[in-house]
């Protein structure tokens, strides 16, 4: 039985990974961080009791700034494939916590390449890095491909740069299978909530269950191009299938803007929006003259990355890979999981209780 490592288990895409390799029978290990509240939501429908001899899915404890865990968790599993998920994920949080971002986004792939290393894994384990769009950032080339040169906007960026570039050179000089997904934006129904999608899906279906009035965003122009998490996963695990390790970018060549993003939840959702003013003036109505979408300038970045679009051209001529789920298709799927919490909270609160909000 094979066996993978995850670090970022309880994130967005470790939990679609952690699904598709056990449903491959693998035998799956994922990295937790300790938290004050349990952090696993994603992934307990695949939890199994750690008193089950079977199990096929073990967690961890450690964290991607700490290499003893790493080290130790690494020389205990001997993992045939590594997939570092693991991050400080938030464009917008990496310029308020920058040294955080870089500690856990670039020395943490480091520090698993350097374990495999230390441990003499070299020949065995197989590393996956999560690289990104957002390396792009200033685009110097559209549509961007393997080739494009990087000109990243963020601190976050910024530390995806040395994680990418690490894991090139690690495999130049010691001989790793190590490969990086330059994967663009990805989302799904357990988006993290303040990413913009799961904001737009998450506060529409609030302000249809008269649970907010009004959903602030930033910048409504930026563009991206927007997959979904499960189709991009599949392709994370291909890339270690193959005979040579080598970086492909993950993508669905095509665009949308952040207000096509709200306007095609809200279609779905029924509800429309009329958009009067520009720039930081701009505000959206519904049908009966109420404001229910803002910009908020607080949400704009003190640098931007204003379009992104990928050629994943690459991936479908050696790999056989294209994204199967449309971008109708998502909207729809994360509209009618919001809209189900959303009635959740809502008898919550008929019955007296308060239902929790937040602008984030
Ligand atoms: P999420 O933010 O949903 O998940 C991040 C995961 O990393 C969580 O499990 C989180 O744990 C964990 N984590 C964060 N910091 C640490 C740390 N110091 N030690 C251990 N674990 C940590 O991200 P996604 O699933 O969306 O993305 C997965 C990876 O892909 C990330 O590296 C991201 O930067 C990258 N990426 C994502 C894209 C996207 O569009 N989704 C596109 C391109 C790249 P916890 O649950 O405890 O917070
Ligand atoms: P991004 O995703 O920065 O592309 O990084 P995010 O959804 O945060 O932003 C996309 C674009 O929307 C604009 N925007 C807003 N963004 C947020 N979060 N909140 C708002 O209110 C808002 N209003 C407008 C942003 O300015 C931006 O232009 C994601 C992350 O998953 C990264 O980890 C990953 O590497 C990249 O995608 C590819």
């Amino acid at each position: 039985m094979k066996k993978a490592l995850i670090t970022g288990v309880t994130g967005q895409d470790g939990s679609y990974l952690a699904e598709l390799l056990l449903s491959k029978g693998y035998e799956v290990h994922g990295i937790k961080r300790r938290a004050s509240l349990f952090n696993t939501d994603r992934i307990d429908h695949l939890y199994q009791d750690p008193h089950e001899d079977r199990r096929r899915l073990i967690l961890h404890y450690g964290d991607m700034t700490d290499s003893s865990s790493l080290i130790r968790i690494m020389q205990n599993v001997q993992p045939d494939e590594i997939y570092n998920l693991a991050a400080q994920s938030h464009v917008a949080v990496s310029f308020e916590e920058p040294e955080y971002t870089a500690n856990s986004d670039a020395l943490g792939a480091l520090r698993i390449l350097e374990a495999i290393r230390i441990l003499g894994l070299e020949k065995k384990s197989r590393f996956y890095q999560a690289s990104t769009s957002e390396l792009y950032g200033l685009v110097q080339e559209t549509p961007q491909r393997e080739t494009t040169p990087f000109y990243p906007r963020s601190p976050y960026a910024v530390a995806k740069l040395y994680a990418y570039w690490i894991t090139v050179n690690y495999r130049e000089a010691y001989g790793i299978y190590a490969c990086n997904g330059i994967l663009f934006n990805h989302e799904s129904p357990v988006r993290g909530e303040t990413f913009v999608t799961r904001k737009i899906t998450r506060a529409l279906a609030r302000i249809k269950l008269g649970l907010q009035d009004c959903l602030y965003l930033g910048n409504l122009d930026a563009k991206r191009d927007w997959g979904h998490a499960k189709d991009y996963v599949e392709m994370q695990w291909l890339m270690l299938q193959q005979e040579q390790p080598e970086d492909f970018v993950i993508a669905t060549g095509i665009q949308y803007s952040v207000r096509d993003f709200v306007n095609a939840a809200a279609r779905e959702i029924g509800l429309s929006v009329n958009w009067v003013g520009t720039g930081i003036d701009e505000k959206g109505f519904d049908a009966n003259g109420k404001c229910i979408v803002s910009v908020d300038p607080r949400y704009f970045r003190p640098t931007e990355v204003e379009t992104l679009l990928g050629d994943a051209s690459k991936a479908k001529d050696k790999l056989g890979w294209e994204p199967q789920i449309s971008f109708e298709a998502l909207v729809a799927e994360m509209v009618r999981e919001d809209l189900k919490s959303a009635e959740r909270d809502e008898l919550v609160k008929r019955h007296g209780f308060s239902a929790y909000d937040y602008h984030e």
